[in-house]
């Protein structure tokens, strides 16, 4: 069976956000046809598009699966759904958000999913726990303001 490396972007800015996280992650490498590879750090991040908004927790994990993307986006979903997210409103506070950024080197347009992730390339949130883990998407921080950067601040996951 086919074997895809893809990149998930996790989020949480409600209740106990580090612990929303961990269980996502702990969701994930439970589930039979996903492997968890790696996790970046945990960062602490300004909102971004909603600035009316509590900080947000972010981090990025790689993962191995022979699922479909779009099977994986169900997967993500499910995940979500146990974690008791709420979609109120777009950009909203949320438990938890599970974002796939990329898959397979593959480009995919359709109405449920677009891959890769059409903000990455806007959200220092994104890119910098993506850069540390994934070290060959380096060129793409060049389009980040250093400031922005700057209030990007890595925390203990403990
Ligand atoms: N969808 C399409 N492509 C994808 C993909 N690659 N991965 C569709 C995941 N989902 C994808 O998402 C709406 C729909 O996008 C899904 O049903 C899926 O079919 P959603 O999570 O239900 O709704 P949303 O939150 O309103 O939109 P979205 O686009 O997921 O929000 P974002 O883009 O994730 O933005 N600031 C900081 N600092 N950190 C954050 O994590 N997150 C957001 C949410 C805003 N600001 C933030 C953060
Ligand atoms: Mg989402």
């Amino acid at each position: 069976m086919n074997v895809c490396r893809a990149y998930l972007a996790l989020g949480s800015n409600l209740g106990d956000s580090k612990g929303y996280l961990q269980a996502a992650i702990q969701q994930l490498s439970t589930h039979e046809n996903i492997e968890v590879v790696t996790c970046s750090s945990l960062y602490q991040t300004p909102p971004w598009g909603n600035t009316n908004q509590p900080d947000f927790f972010n981090c990025v994990i790689e993962i191995q699966t022979n699922l479909s993307a779009i099977a994986l986006l169900d997967v993500c979903q499910t995940v979500e759904q146990i974690l008791h997210r709420e979609r109120k409103e777009k950009w909203g506070p949320r438990t938890i958000d599970v974002d796939i950024i990329w898959f397979d080197q593959r480009a995919i347009c359709t109405p449920r999913l677009i891959i890769p992730h059409p903000y990455m390339y806007q959200r220092a949130f994104v890119l910098i726990p993506l850069v540390e883990i994934a070290p060959m998407f380096t060129h793409t921080l060049d389009r980040l303001p250093v400031e922005v950067c700057e209030e990007i601040q890595k925390i203990a996951w403990k």
